[in-house]
């Protein structure tokens, strides 16, 4: 089946879903997007994710000419005439087209997008046994020169770094800030368990601070599980009794090893199956 796209409220089949190639999007990867989740039909903390998107356009100077009502209308209308419930859905919004130069003030016609499609998902048997990541060497963008709690679609960055994962063999790569602290991974935040209490790096750290990472914090709070956000390095994670990684492609899936080294006794551990099973009771609650 050919999904349709929403491209400024107009509705295009997939292959004809096409913009200029003098969209600053694509020339400078100059826009914002968001990767967000429906199940059951409905988008899973839509608001949190409309938030975060006009927040990015805000950061870049890019004014997003719809509000969000209008967003969350046309989201859900484009997941209705593809007959979509349990979905993947892109929100991208370019700078728009202007001339071959860096200056934004000269695109005047920004774009937004609206992509829905089955959602693809690491095999199952990943997160029944967990999964294996290693140290990128690409360390995460320096916050002064292009933050990471804006979502942008230049994502060069985190490509970088993936890349080196799968050259190890590897669905994930953990990125190390450029004080060599741990970060987050290339489309994924990560939490470590330490004699109980639940750990993940402060947004300080230079991340981009998950919807899933808050479910998760909010579920552990529930739940009565300690937490705390503290700086980790490469070692605690070496030490660490339990790893996960958190985000809305993944939702909560299990580390057993990183750098060759296995975490914990080599599967994924109870704090994290807890927390993973209460993560899919909330997604289907709602
Ligand atoms: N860090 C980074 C760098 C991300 O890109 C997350 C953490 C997790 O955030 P959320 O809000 O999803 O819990 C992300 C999310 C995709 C895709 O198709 C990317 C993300 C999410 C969904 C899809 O590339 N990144």
């Amino acid at each position: 089946m050919s999904f349709q796209v929403s491209i400024n409220g107009q509705l295009f089949n997939k292959q004809d879903a096409k913009i200029s190639v003098y969209d600053h999007g694509l020339l400078y990867g100059d826009g914002v997007f968001e990767g967000m989740r429906s199940y059951g039909g409905q988008v899973f903390k839509l608001p949190e994710h409309l938030d975060r998107l006009y927040e990015s356009a805000q950061a870049i100077g890019l004014k997003i000419p719809i509000d969000k009502p209008e967003m969350s209308a046309e989201v859900y209308r484009t997941l209705e005439i593809n007959q979509l419930s349990d979905a993947y859905i892109r929100l991208v919004v370019t700078r728009g087209s202007g001339s071959l130069g860096l200056d934004p003030n000269r695109c005047s016609d920004p774009q937004v997008i609206i992509i829905t499609d089955h959602i693809s998902l690491y095999p199952p048997e990943r997160y029944q046994e967990g999964m294996e990541i290693v140290t990128a060497a690409t360390m995460r963008n320096h916050s002064a020169a292009l933050s990471p709690r804006i979502k942008s679609l230049n994502y060069l960055n985190n490509i970088l770094a993936k890349m080196e994962g799968l050259r190890a063999g590897c669905d994930e790569a953990l990125m190390l800030n450029h004080k060599g602290e741990v970060a987050e991974c290339t489309g994924d935040n990560i939490f470590i368990v330490k004699n109980g209490c639940l750990i993940t790096p402060p947004s300080d750290a230079g991340i981009l601070e998950g919807i899933t990472r808050n479910s998760v914090i909010e579920l552990a709070l529930q739940l009565e599980i300690p937490f705390a956000e503290k700086t980790l390095v490469r070692h605690d994670v070496y030490v660490a009794d339990e790893c996960f990684l958190t985000g809305s492609a993944a939702e909560v899936i299990s580390v057993t090893k990183i750098d060759g080294r296995t975490i914990g006794d080599g599967k994924p551990g109870n704090i994290t199956l807890r927390l993973g099973e209460a993560f899919k009771r909330l997604v289907n609650s709602q």
